[in-house]
């Protein structure tokens, strides 16, 4: 093919091997379980493992579902309680095998955090802790300013953002935070979890340590002056290599207000967490947090970001910071209590939209941050933050129940990344509920699981290594360049784009596709299967909630 991304004897691709679709891991036993045919049938049959009829019940038909141009019909097995593995029946039809049980997100939880240790940058994968997909230290030479050949920096370390080798620090401070909240909110879901990374045993739980790897990348993009470093990347994104291979120049490109403001935050955000652990990095945060929220007071005006001509690697260009200096001032109220901070907050308040959670768009994260904080509260704007999430979730709540698949999409959230979209509006409803003390969209929040995992109009499981039917050919640098079959598990996929974007997908991608159908598990297509920290971070989340709430 000519018209092709990068050169390589293209896969075949592969289509769902089965009829019926159903949450690949599977359900626990109390809660509502779906199975979904894109076809007509009467009854259906719950069969175990030696094809045993277990459970029987009729099938009702929903009807049309817009978004993926199906007739649907559901096989609603909530009542089925016993623990196994089954596949569901219908006729001559089956689905994949799947359990009910309790642990049925333990892997795919250890896998979606373990993810960003596999993008580990400035450092060397070892076997012991990386198995097969070990690689040397990479991207650790200095530095150059890109506005200033003469200021030169090491700022090694951090995470690779996604499928590309560049380092964002609006990207990264989103993807911790979605990590450090749902350590906060879920700690159960944490107890005893061994990751096998380096730090392991530490004393530390290891999802902090994965963190803190991050965050001491972040604490390097920090100038001398509080201004923050915007990212961190060469001049043009490396070809299909491996990370040790690309030896391009690194650069440092311009400040934005954005990324100090996401900088304040984030190292507010952890000081709070980690000090119980370690009251050395948590004085270090605390310092840089305030050495940043200086430069913000003195540079009031929003300083965005565009990529300088001659460079190609991400924007991460936001239309305004009032968001990013909500979330700032919140955390540094959220771990002080001053009241300099709460004046600020309330003010930025009404410029942000409270319930977004990230990326772009970080109110939302600002709302956690004082809603959950232990000082005194504006009643006001509690409230206020109250009614913007249940608000939200009522609406999502429509839109899932008006959805063949029981997902929470309108057609504007099938965009590139849409699987980020589907775990945020997870996030809403957990959230939600946690600020209402509520259990009302518990099984909303999971139906978003469920389709992430294989129920939804393509059966994929969208997450690598989880389940029968999972995405593999995932658009990740070290993914092709390992020569390794299979991808390193753990990584979400970004999911269906009603708009494909890159030139792989335009050919693969006939005109006129529906929104949940717009994908292809290939390579080569960056806008719809491409990974970033930011996908897998609200994924963690919500399994975070799910393994300790429900
Ligand atoms: O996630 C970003 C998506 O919302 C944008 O539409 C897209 C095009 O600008 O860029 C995405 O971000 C990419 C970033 O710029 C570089 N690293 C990989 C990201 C995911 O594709
Ligand atoms: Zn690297």
């Amino acid at each position: 093919m000519d018209n092709t991304y990068f050169d390589r004897a293209r896969p075949e691709i592969k289509t769902y091997p089965a009829d019926i679709f159903v949450n690949q891991l599977g359900y626990k036993a109390n809660e509502e379980k779906r199975a979904v045919m894109p076809f007509p049938c009467d009854s259906f049959s719950v069969c175990d493992k030696n094809g045993k009829e277990v459970y029987k019940g009729e099938v009702k038909r929903f009807g049309y579902d817009e978004h993926s141009d199906d007739d649907t019909y559901i096989a609603d097995f909530s009542d089925f309680c016993c623990k196994g593995e089954y596949v569901i029946r219908c006729g001559d039809k089956k689905s994949l095998s799947f359990t009910i049980g309790d642990n049925i997100y333990d892997k795919a939880f250890d896998d979606t955090i373990k993810a960003f240790y596999y993008l580990r940058c400035g450092c060397e994968l070892k076997k012991e802790h990386a198995g097969e997909y070990t690689h040397p230290h990479c991207h650790t030479s200095i530095a150059t300013a890109w506005s200033d050949n003469k200021y030169k920096k090491d700022v090694s370390g951090g995470w690779h953002d996604a499928g590309d080798y560049g380092r964002y620090v609006t990207a990264g401070a989103v993807a911790v935070a979605h990590l450090l909240y749902s350590f906060i909110m879920f700690p159960k879901s944490y107890e005893g979890q061994d990751l096998n990374i380096p730090e392991s045993g530490s004393g530390m739980p290891d999802v902090l340590s994965e963190c803190k790897y991050e965050l001491l990348w972040l604490l390097k993009m920090q100038r001398e002056d509080g201004g923050v470093w915007h990212k961190c990347t060469t001049r043009l994104h490396a070809p299909f290599i491996m990370p040790e291979d690309d030896r391009s120049e690194l650069f440092l490109f311009d400040v934005s207000s954005m990324a100090v403001a996401d900088f304040v935050a984030i190292c507010a955000l952890a000081s709070r967490v980690y000090r119980p652990y370690d009251k050395d990095f948590a004085d270090t945060l605390y310092e840089a947090s305030l050495k940043s929220y200086d430069w913000l007071i003195k540079n009031p005006w929003f300083i965005g970001f565009k990529n300088p001509e001659g460079c190609n690697t991400g924007s991460y260009g936001e239309g305004g910071d009032t968001d990013n200096r909500f979330w700032a001032n919140c955390e540094l109220y959220a771990l002080t209590g001053e009241k300099k901070y709460h004046d600020m907050l309330l003010r930025l308040s009404e410029g942000s939209p409270l319930c977004e959670l990230g990326y772009g768009s970080v109110g939302g994260l600002g709302s956690l941050a004082y809603m959950l904080c232990d000082k005194e509260k504006n009643k006001e704007l509690k409230e206020i933050i109250k009614n913007s999430f249940s608000m939200k979730a009522k609406l999502l709540k429509e839109l899932s129940d008006s959805c063949g698949y029981g997902v929470s999409m309108y057609e504007g959230q099938y965009c590139w990344g849409s699987n980020m979209n589907v775990m945020k509006n997870a996030m809403v409803y957990i959230i939600a509920d946690v600020f209402n003390g509520t259990d009302e969209y518990k099984a909303y929040a999971a139906r978003q699981l469920h389709y992430l995992f294989g129920l939804n109009a393509l059966g994929y499981s969208y997450v690598s290594g989880s389940g029968e039917f999972s995405v593999n050919e995932l658009h990740l640098r070290p993914a092709f360049a390992d020569g390794i079959d299979k991808c390193m598990p753990g990584f979400v996929s970004g999911g269906p784009n009603r708009f494909p974007g890159d030139p792989d997908a335009k050919v693969l991608i006939a005109p006129g596709t529906k929104p949940m159908k717009s994908f292809v598990d290939d390579m080569g297509c960056y806008s719809l299967n491409e990974v970033t920290i930011y996908w897998n971070s609200p994924t963690v989340f919500t399994i975070a909630w799910f393994k300790d709430k429900t």
